[in-house]
């Protein structure tokens, strides 16, 4: 595929409510849309890098410096046929896993609308809907949580999934529990607490969870596996895991039950079913995580989802719940049984409302071939 111009943008969406985790509270997303040319058709993608650095280390700013410095110079100088030979062509480039998952999903929508067939199809998908669960931050109060929660399982959710930290988690859980002992209920703490902790978490194990995500350390396999070895409630990993070399030596050490697959923390589609396929060889079960995503991200997540052996409701849910107006058309829905179903138009099967998202544009730049730095 010719590539005819790669479009960088930064839009920012306001989030309908506040969503808070253990490392900080995001009200406004600053977003980075690739939106790439190429023969008539117009492929994107989304860099799910947060605004600052503490889900990791990338955030909106580093992508926007990496892509149009490094990434989009070095994918502009290439004419790939398929999405995989990404990894190949931007290869020079260490980590920046969100930025490149931007540039190379955005490949993946083109190839998939050349052969007009799903992005779900293309990538070798076999699921018609998939699973959908809400991820719920930390509330002002537990009332509060409490009444969220009423909502989303009256909307249809399949599982709920708290964001816990010291502080804010045995009690809560207590309440939860209480108010509904059959749900499905995981947390995730995005490693708010330390070995030393142990003890204390071990009282997670009385609330029948699905899972604990993420405990300890954002870089651990180790100290997850001791852990482990300790707590009946499996553990999932989601910041550790950035390869599929990452998700043998998870397994391999026993630091988790789980994984939770994100496609731009493992830097786009290629990764994440590499991953997807190293866990399944090994009988460990996966579900699509959510990093708060417009549209866009969205409709590559519910792709993702649509592989085999993602068998565990995802964080990926409907849109009106992050936006007053998402930039796709449709917006992504979920059933009152909690499901999404897939679109089978060719490509990622929502359209992107352009005007709303140049309306939303803060600043643009247009990436050559040759680097523009260096
Ligand atoms: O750890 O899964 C996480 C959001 C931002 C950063 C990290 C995480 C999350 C979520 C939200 O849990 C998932 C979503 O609803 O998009
Ligand atoms: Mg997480």
């Amino acid at each position: 595929m010719r590539i005819d111009a790669i479009t960088l943008r930064e839009v920012h969406m306001p989030l309908v409510r506040p969503f808070e985790t253990s490392f900080g509270v995001t009200r406004n997303r600053r977003i980075l849309l690739v939106e790439i040319q190429s023969e008539g058709l117009t492929g994107w993608g989304e860099c799910t890098a947060g605004e600052r650095p503490f889900f990791s280390e990338e955030c909106t700013d580093t992508a926007w410096a990496v892509i149009t410095q490094e990434l989009g110079p070095m994918l502009a100088a290439e004419s790939p046929e398929h999405g995989g030979e990404c990894p190949r062509i931007l290869r020079a480039v260490r980590g920046n896993r969100m930025a490149k998952a931007a540039l190379e999903n955005a490949i993946w929508d083109l190839e998939a609308q050349r052969e007009g067939i799903s992005l779900s199809k293309l990538i070798g998908g076999v699921q018609e809907t998939i699973q959908c669960g809400v991820s719920l931050g930390i509330h002002e109060s537990i009332p509060e949580l409490l009444a969220t929660i009423e909502r989303e399982l009256e909307a249809g959710y399949q599982r709920v999934k708290l964001k816990v930290k010291p502080g804010w988690d045995i009690e809560v859980l207590e309440r939860v529990r209480s108010r509904w002992p059959e749900i499905v209920l995981s947390v995730d703490a995005n490693s708010a607490y330390k070995l030393r902790d142990s003890d204390h978490l071990l009282e997670f194990d009385q609330f029948d969870l699905l899972m604990i995500e993420q405990p300890l350390w954002h870089d651990d396999f180790y100290f997850h596996s001791l852990l482990q070895k300790r707590l009946n409630t499996p553990i999932c990993l989601d910041e550790s895991i950035h390869n599929r070399r990452d998700t043998l030596a998870a397994i391999e050490m026993e630091s988790c039950q789980i994984i939770n697959i994100k496609l731009g923390r493992v830097g786009g589609f290629s990764e994440a079913i590499a991953v997807h396929n190293a866990a399944q060889e090994r009988g460990v079960r996966v579900w699509c995580g959510g990093m708060l995503e417009s549209g866009i991200g969205r409709s590559h997540n519910i792709a993702l989802s649509t592989l085999e052996d993602f068998t565990l409701p995802g964080d990926v849910s409907a849109s009106a719940r992050y936006w007053a107006e998402d930039i796709i058309e449709p917006e992504v829905v979920v059933s009152k049984q909690g499901e999404i179903a897939i679109p089978d138009t060719p490509g990622r099967g929502y359209d992107v409302r352009t005007d709303l998202v140049e309306k939303l544009t803060v600043r643009k730049e247009q990436i050559r071939a040759m680097a523009v730095v260096g």
